[in-house]
């Protein structure tokens, strides 16, 4: 119910089309009011009577009121359609602004697939019952108490036989609702989990095939779609065994009223006139009782599909700028961990980590995979929440700071590479859409991306395909590098960023990257020993500890976990008979 309230709610910015909406619904239902009054008069005063001058006149009523209503249910159809149209619109932006603001926890918990399930299918739901369903209700009701009014004024005996299945009805209609309820909300529940399984096996297409997975595939697709089948079916079990019942009880209407009618003309307490005008009313009193399957069925949809977006948009995102944000003069990429402990759910991931780093520092972080590397990394742009201790850029809390200033003056290349289906200038240039070409090309040499750009048919227009499609993983990082240095960030996170180049090119973007670093704090995660040979200071990460720190010296001095790594890498080097 509550949700029902709230779609109407989505409906108030239009109240003047609606109103309007309604209105000319109503002029439709009084037109179809008055027809069996004029029916009555043609019985009992042309025929009857014969005052067949009245017949002229009382046909061009009739045919005055079929246009009136013709036109009408035109300017209705039109009202309700924009404003549901307008509402469609008005949710899918209020929700993809909303997506917007989501925190990653949000993303971790929910499938994408899920959620384009909630921005189509729901949301087109929602709109079929504003544009339809909520005029058929008033419609309906309308029609049945008008009729029953008019019905009353002709005959209050033949009303009250129908009056006397009324409980009956609304007890069946009541069963009914109850019952188709949950059946919806199942169904919903299951075309989401079925989207998420094809956009899934799409997004994972590569991987399908290369382990020859199709088959497995499609069993998995069969079994949620057979699943629901078997929703769907049920809805048509449940409407199958009450449609019947309420079009029976509808139907024993008309032998009711006729039977009544009879026995008041036998009588002398109607005319006959009067016996066809009532049952002119007869089909708009049982109509609406036919209907109020269809209503139930539309209402209870819209609804349940409504629960689902508004659950999205109530739930609020969990990092948000603070109430009272702190303003950071200015930004030299000053970064400090102050005995900061981390977790995804109960895990910890990260425990007890101190640094500093120093504007214009290279810190690199090593350490096995697992260790919490990019973890560490993505506590920097308050991607997540620390759950004790503080994370500081340039002095302030980052939980302090507003979001967008923070984010701002961090460059980011993460550890998979997105690329949007755009041109690669457009990609490049993504954190600062007004950079100029010369500025786009400046980045993508210091990333080491203007050779394979320039080779490529239309250079900087060219178009790449949805996540980078038709560049190779070493030329996606490559972009992904230009795009993080050219917002000009103090503080730059290469995340594993040249492991798909080979040795050669790293070591071409390395010398390319001494220039573009200088004066950015750094942070670099790399698993090749030579990229963090000269960092300022490296930490060694084990299962989310500091295990090492220091120079290079420093840490081949300790003997320990970084000098076993460098031996490792060299064994590994000398023993596929290549050199340093
Ligand atoms: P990471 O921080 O991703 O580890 P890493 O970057 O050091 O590893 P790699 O070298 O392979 O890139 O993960 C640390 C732990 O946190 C790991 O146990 C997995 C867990 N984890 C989550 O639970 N949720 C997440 O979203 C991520 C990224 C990691
Ligand atoms: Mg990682």
């Amino acid at each position: 119910m509550n949700s029902t309230r709230r779609i109407l709610g989505l409906l108030k910015p239009y109240r003047g089309k609606v109103l309007l909406g309604f209105l000319f619904q109503t002029v439709v239902i009084v037109t179809r009011l008055i027809q069996p009054l004029i029916t009555r008069q043609v019985v009992n005063d042309v025929i009857i009577a014969g005052r067949h001058q009245l017949l002229v006149q009382l046909c061009l009523t009739l045919l005055g009121l079929s246009l009136t209503r013709a036109v009408s249910s035109y300017v209705r159809v039109q009202m309700m359609e924009r404003a549901s149209q307008n509402v469609a619109y008005d949710l899918r932006t209020g929700l993809f602004r909303h997506l917007q603001t989501m925190s990653f926890s949000f993303y971790d918990r929910n499938r994408v697939g899920e959620i384009m399930s909630r921005m189509t299918g729901d949301l087109e739901g929602v709109r079929d019952y504003l544009a339809g369903g909520i005029i058929t209700m008033f419609e309906q009701g309308i029609t049945f108490f008008g009729a029953l009014v008019f019905m009353f004024t002709l005959s209050w005996q033949a009303t009250l036989t129908i009056l006397a299945m009324l409980p009956l009805i609304a007890w069946i209609a009541f069963r009914f609702r109850s019952r188709i309820r949950p059946a919806f909300r199942e169904a919903r529940e299951q075309t989401a989990t079925l989207n998420t399984r094809v956009q899934e096996n799409l997004a994972g297409i590569h991987v399908v095939k290369a382990f020859v997975r199709e088959q497995y595939e499609r069993e998995l697709f069969e079994q949620e779609n057979r699943k629901l089948l078997g929703v769907n079916l049920k809805i048509t079990d449940i409407w199958r065994t009450y449609v019947p019942i309420m079009h029976g009880l509808s139907e024993i209407c008309t032998p009711l009223v006729l039977a009544t009618g009879s026995v008041l003309i036998a009588t002398g307490h109607m005319d006959i006139g009067t016996l066809v005008g009532v049952t002119g009313y007869i089909w708009m009193l049982t109509q609406p009782m036919r209907m109020l399957s269809q209503i139930i069925n539309s209402m209870t949809r819209a609804s349940t599909s409504a629960e689902k977006i508004f659950y999205y948009l109530d739930l609020g995102p969990s990092i948000r700028d603070d109430d009272n944000p702190q303003t950071v003069n200015e930004r030299k990429g000053r970064v400090e961990f102050d005995r900061v402990t981390f977790s995804y759910d109960q895990q910890p991931v990260l425990q007890d980590i101190s640094f500093v780093a120093e504007p214009g520092q290279t810190i690199a972080i090593m350490g096995a995979t697992g260790a919490g590397k990019t973890s560490l990394v993505r506590l920097l742009s308050r991607s997540y929440d620390v759950i004790s201790g503080r994370v500081l850029v340039d002095g302030v809390d980052v939980r302090r700071q507003r979001l967008k200033e923070l984010r701002c003056g961090i460059g980011y290349v993460p550890q998979e590479t997105f690329l949007f289906s755009e041109s690669l200038f457009e990609n490049i240039r993504f954190g600062r859409p007004d950079a100029s070409l010369d500025a786009v090309v400046a980045a993508a040499r210091a990333a080491q991306a203007e050779e394979f750009i320039e080779e490529m048919p239309l250079k900087y227009e060219t178009v790449v395909g949805e996540r980078g499609v038709g560049l190779s993983g070493g030329q996606k990082q490559r972009t992904a590098i230009a795009r993080a240095l050219l917002i000009d960030p103090s503080i730059l996170v290469l995340d594993d960023a040249t492991s798909a180049v080979d040795m050669q090119t790293e070591y071409l973007i390395q010398q390319h990257l001494e220039r573009s670093i200088q004066g950015r704090t750094t942070f670099i995660i790399a698993h090749r020993m030579s990229s963090v040979k000269n960092a300022d200071l490296i930490l060694v990460l084990n299962q989310g500890r500091i295990a090492e720190r220091g120079s290079h010296q420093e840490l081949m001095a300790l003997k320990g976990e970084y000098w076993q790594m460098w031996q490792d890498q060299l064994t590994s080097i000398s023993g596929e008979g290549g050199g340093v």
